[in-house]
């Protein structure tokens, strides 16, 4: 690692007093009274739960509206006559309609209920992808990809005959736009782009990427599975023409995700699966497809997990994006702070456009270590390659450790870890 030639992120030492904790509108007290989960003790200690990247927790509010909806509305949606089909019928398209209101998409037909990210990003490279591109053809992505952004367009290069192409990062970790300039040409046709990348916490300058883009009458998809949980995402602003996340990520349920997208597109596209509710029309030899976004949700959906999804969008609607986003810069800048006391640890990431993540190492221990001898203290953190293994390649190290906030997280918390991680290095023999 010694070797690496990562720069770390600016010095913090340098920079001003840790914030005040709590400093904005936001009763994190009382908000972690919302999550049962928080609320226990690991091996003796509380918990602290710094793995939000991988997954948040769940507020009350979204695992009762789970709980109600099997207790109480239980059936079947889009074909039931009886009251229970009508209810769970309406509270899904209720769903459907607080997600389009969510991210700023005028219309809700451009929600498709996905199961994950990963899903909705398949879906692209599938119903839109395999029908539309062959050789010659080029997908940009970038460095940074979580692997779910990459392996579709790996699979769908293989399968086309179209080029895969890369936006590299530069040595302070931002994404290359000289080189993404020179790399988006008419041959372009998508761009595929994480808006706040899983490993840095950066995030990227998606609007100017959309706009090269369409210059070149290129689509873009934006991978925002961990921007969408973090601040206010405006489809309509940023002009993507798809965009994918995931519920359980921004406390919803697992097991249902979503695209967005353009209406026009999504009603040029192809089916991606085939099966019961996609379809108006079927005759032993062929099929004709239901309106969108129904003709992308073949089978009975996750409802149960899609009304979950509108209970966690209403509780983050009613703490505000804005505050949310406040909040977790703060928790992450007292952490870049207090992280740098430690001797011989590395910070990644690209300072100025980073949030909610901190990615590190400390010389002479292994992540996996860190992550272990932080579990014993009631710490949960992720130590590994998040799904980033070209991205790890690039910085020349097999894994880091990534703490990563949420809202209901304190600063007491990060005072935890950085306690832990001075234990790790005594664990390990390291002075200082
Ligand atoms: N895109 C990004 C940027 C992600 O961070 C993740 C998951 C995905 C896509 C895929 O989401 P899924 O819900 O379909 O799995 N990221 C992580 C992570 O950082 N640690 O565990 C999962």
């Amino acid at each position: 690692m010694a070797e690496s030639t990562l720069i770390p992120s600016p010095d913090v030492r340098s920079s001003k007093a840790p914030p005040t904790p709590n400093s904005v509108a936001l009763d994190v007290q009382r908000i972690r009274k919302d999550f049962p989960i928080l609320a226990q003790q690991i091996n003796g200690k509380p918990l602290v739960y710094l793995d939000n990247a991988a997954t948040s927790q769940k507020p009350r509010q979204v695992i009762d509206a789970v709980k109600q909806f099997y207790e109480r509305d239980n059936a079947n949606v889009h074909r039931s006559i009886y009251r229970l089909g009508e209810r769970a019928t309406q509270a899904y398209e209720s769903a459907r309609q607080k997600v389009a209101s969510f991210i700023g998409a005028r219309d809700w037909r451009s929600i498709v209920f996905t199961k994950s990210a990963t899903e909705a990003i398949n879906l692209v490279a599938y119903a839109w992808g395999r029908h539309n591109l062959g050789p010659g053809d080029e997908v940009l992505i970038t460095e940074m990809e979580h692997h779910s952004n990459m392996i579709p367009w790996q699979l769908l290069a293989r399968d086309t005959g179209a080029t895969l192409r890369y936006i590299p990062i530069k040595d302070d970790h931002a994404l290359d736009m000289e080189t993404a300039r020179k790399r988006l040409t008419e041959r372009t046709r998508l761009v595929c782009v994480v808006h706040q990348s899983n490993v840095f916490g950066t995030v990227n300058p998606v609007k100017e990427i959309t706009n090269l883009a369409h210059q070149v009458d290129a689509l873009m998809l934006l991978d925002g599975a961990q921007s969408v949980p973090h601040f206010k995402v405006d489809v309509e602003d940023l002009d993507c023409d798809f965009m994918a996340f995931s519920g359980h990520k921004m406390l919803g349920p697992t097991g249902v995700g979503v695209l967005y997208g353009k209406t026009a597109l999504l009603e040029s596209m192809e089916p991606f699966l085939g099966g019961g509710d996609m379809i108006r029309t079927v005759t032993m030899e062929q099929a004709t497809w239901n309106e969108i976004p129904w003709k992308f949700e073949a089978g009975t959906p996750n409802i149960a997990q899609a009304i979950g999804l509108g209970a966690a969008v209403d509780y983050l609607s009613e703490l505000g994006m804005d505050s949310i986003q406040q909040y977790v810069n703060e928790l992450t800048e007292y952490g870049r702070l207090r992280l740098t006391e430690l001797p011989g640890l590395t910070l990644y990431g690209h300072r100025p456009t980073s949030s909610a993540v901190l990615p590190f190492n400390i010389e002479g221990i292994h992540p996996h270590d860190v992550a272990q001898v932080l579990d014993d203290a009631g710490i949960a953190i992720r130590a590994g390659h998040h799904c980033a293994q070209p991205l790890m390649h690039r910085l020349n190290v097999a894994a880091t450790c990534r703490a990563s906030f949420y809202f209901y997280n304190t600063f007491e918390e990060i005072d935890r870890l950085v306690d832990g991680l001075k234990a790790a290095r005594s664990v390990m023999g390291l002075a200082g």
